[in-house]
């Protein structure tokens, strides 16, 4: 038996790195081993296997030039440590997108497309539930001129003062690229922004190694007839480590039992809602909202604030069976 991680894979293929040689094998999953326990009210996972997972498989071919690629069947799943998980097809499916990551790197560029805040605190919450550390990465800092300069400042200005590590990086002109090289290093991190934003360049300009890149080209696709999927791929990186290309994010991937929960991980009402008349205020429109004054008074940011309440808008509609 041997064990290795699923680099990407399609339907049942699924292309495994070896952990001791490195080797790639093309595996098939054996039997209904793989079962996956997750769902959220009846939504079935369809993959049990995704981008990231560790598994046991056994190699049935082994060919004798070391770079050609193997074959071999996938037996078993290790526990994940941790999954990114999104909705799709209108809230019917959900996806893992990739599993056991050390870092997620939220992805955003500064114009084309432009920098969404929105984003930025779906992922940074969505991390926080899964207590998987960020790094915020503002790619195309060179496209920063006088007309954004401002609006940008602000926003880092708010994601450090939040204790959030960013980074400004240009995959085009390389400012950056060491420091986020350091900030990766050895390990398994995962690259989740919108299409646009520069993830591909990123990855070819820290690991150029891997030339099959393509650049501005949408993700990898798999067309199923009538759904069209993309999945995650991992990229060996010098380092021994691994970077994850997700696809856009465009559907919601935050899931917390109950609305009541979203207030918990927006750090920045700590040192606020102790304040709060009502024990178990959702800081919406009780009185006595230390939360509200805060915002009013601009202690905390009216954007937070904004994603906050349609975060857990959309909590509530998925409690309520409405997506
Ligand atoms: N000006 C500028 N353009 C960039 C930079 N990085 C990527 N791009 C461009 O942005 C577009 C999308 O890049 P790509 O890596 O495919 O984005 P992805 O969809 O996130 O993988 C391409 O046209 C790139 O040439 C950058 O740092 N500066
Ligand atoms: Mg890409
Ligand atoms: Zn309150």
């Amino acid at each position: 038996m041997s064990v290795g991680r699923v680099l990407w894979g399609v339907k049942s293929i699924f292309y495994v790195q070896d952990r001791q040689t490195s080797r790639q094998f093309k595996c098939v999953i054996k039997g209904k081993v793989l079962d996956t326990d997750f769902n959220i009210k009846n939504r079935k996972e369809r993959s049990p296997v995704v981008a990231g997972d560790i598994v046991d498989y056994e190699p049935t071919f082994t060919p004798s030039d070391a770079d050609a690629i193997g074959e071999g069947v996938i037996i078993a799943r290790q526990d994940r440590k941790n999954e990114i998980k999104r909705l799709k097809n209108s809230g019917r499916d959900v996806q893992t997108l990739t599993a056991n990551i050390d870092r997620l790197f939220i992805i955003d560029s500064i114009y084309n497309p432009p920098l969404r805040t929105f984003f930025i605190d779906r992922m940074i919450f969505s991390a926080d539930v899964m207590a998987i550390p960020v790094t915020i990465v503002i790619n195309k800092i060179d496209l920063l001129d006088d007309a954004i300069k401002d609006f940008y400042h602000h926003i880092k200005e708010v994601y450090t003062g939040l204790g959030i590590d960013i980074i400004e990086v240009s995959a085009s002109t390389g400012i950056g690229l060491d420091t986020l090289n350091d900030r990766i290093g050895s390990q398994t991190v995962s690259f989740n922004g919108h299409s646009g934003v520069g993830k591909s360049s990123l990855i070819k300009a820290l690991q150029p190694q891997h030339t099959d890149i393509k650049i501005g080209d949408i993700s990898r696709k798999y067309d199923r007839g009538t759904h069209t999927t993309t999945f995650a791929q991992l990229y060996p990186t010098s380092q021994g480590g691994f970077i994850t290309d997700t696809p856009g994010i465009r559907e919601f991937s935050v899931f917390v039992d109950s609305p009541e929960l979203v207030e918990w991980h927006f750090r920045d009402f700590d040192g606020f809602r102790d304040e709060c008349h009502y024990p178990n205020c959702q800081h919406i429109d009780e009185p006595d909202c230390a939360v509200l004054a805060a915002v009013e008074h601009g202690d905390i940011e009216p954007f937070r604030y904004e994603s906050y309440l349609r975060m857990r808008e959309t909590i509530q509609m998925l409690k309520d069976s409405k997506i």
